[in-house]
């Protein structure tokens, strides 16, 4: 069994009780083999980026040990958003559960279907505002300080819920 690492996965939804949808995708992190959550953010209102004409969104993100590698725990997440009824649409569009990995370790990969950190991780002010909740000070691998991207986008629209 591989050491385990820690990485951030980044939780959203727009569809069928949007924040049900989070705190079930939080249980079903914690179920995933060889896989422990660690840290899990406060629940964020945020304004849909992208196509705007679509319902908000509720964002979170999850901090989480795993052995599995990056593949394996890809696949983990994709069939958590499957079995939680998501249909593939149109890119950006509305979504029943969405689980993005940010970071793996400090793993910097490029595939076709896996890249850490997520390439648009510091533009996103939905991703930087949660991921600040559990890690501020985390250095993202060419990128720089939690804190400094989201000092650097406006988030004044993503509201943590009370
Ligand atoms: N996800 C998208 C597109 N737009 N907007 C918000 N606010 N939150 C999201 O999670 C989101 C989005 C594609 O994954
Ligand atoms: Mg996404
Ligand atoms: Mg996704």
């Amino acid at each position: 069994m591989p050491e385990p690492v820690a990485a951030f996965v980044a939780l959203g939804s727009n569809l069928d009780d949007p924040r049900s949808q989070v705190e079930r995708g939080f249980d079903a992190l914690s179920a995933l083999p060889d896989t422990r959550l660690r840290a899990r953010s406060r629940l964020f209102h945020t304004p849909p980026w992208g196509i705007v004409e679509q319902p908000d969104f509720i964002n979170a993100v999850a901090r989480i040990e795993t052995s599995l590698a990056p593949r394996d725990l890809l696949a983990g997440l994709l069939d958590i958003e499957t079995r939680a009824g998501r249909v593939r649409g149109v890119a950006n569009g509305p979504r029943v559960l969405d689980l993005d990995l940010l970071l793996y370790g400090n793993a910097v990969i490029d595939e076709p279907g896996l890249a850490v950190p997520h390439p648009r991780l510091h533009q996103r002010a939905f991703v930087l505002a949660p991921l600040a909740d559990v890690a501020p000070d985390l250095d993202v691998p060419g990128r720089g300080r939690v804190r400094d991207l989201l000092a650097r986008v406006d988030a004044a629209a993503c509201v943590p819920l009370a």
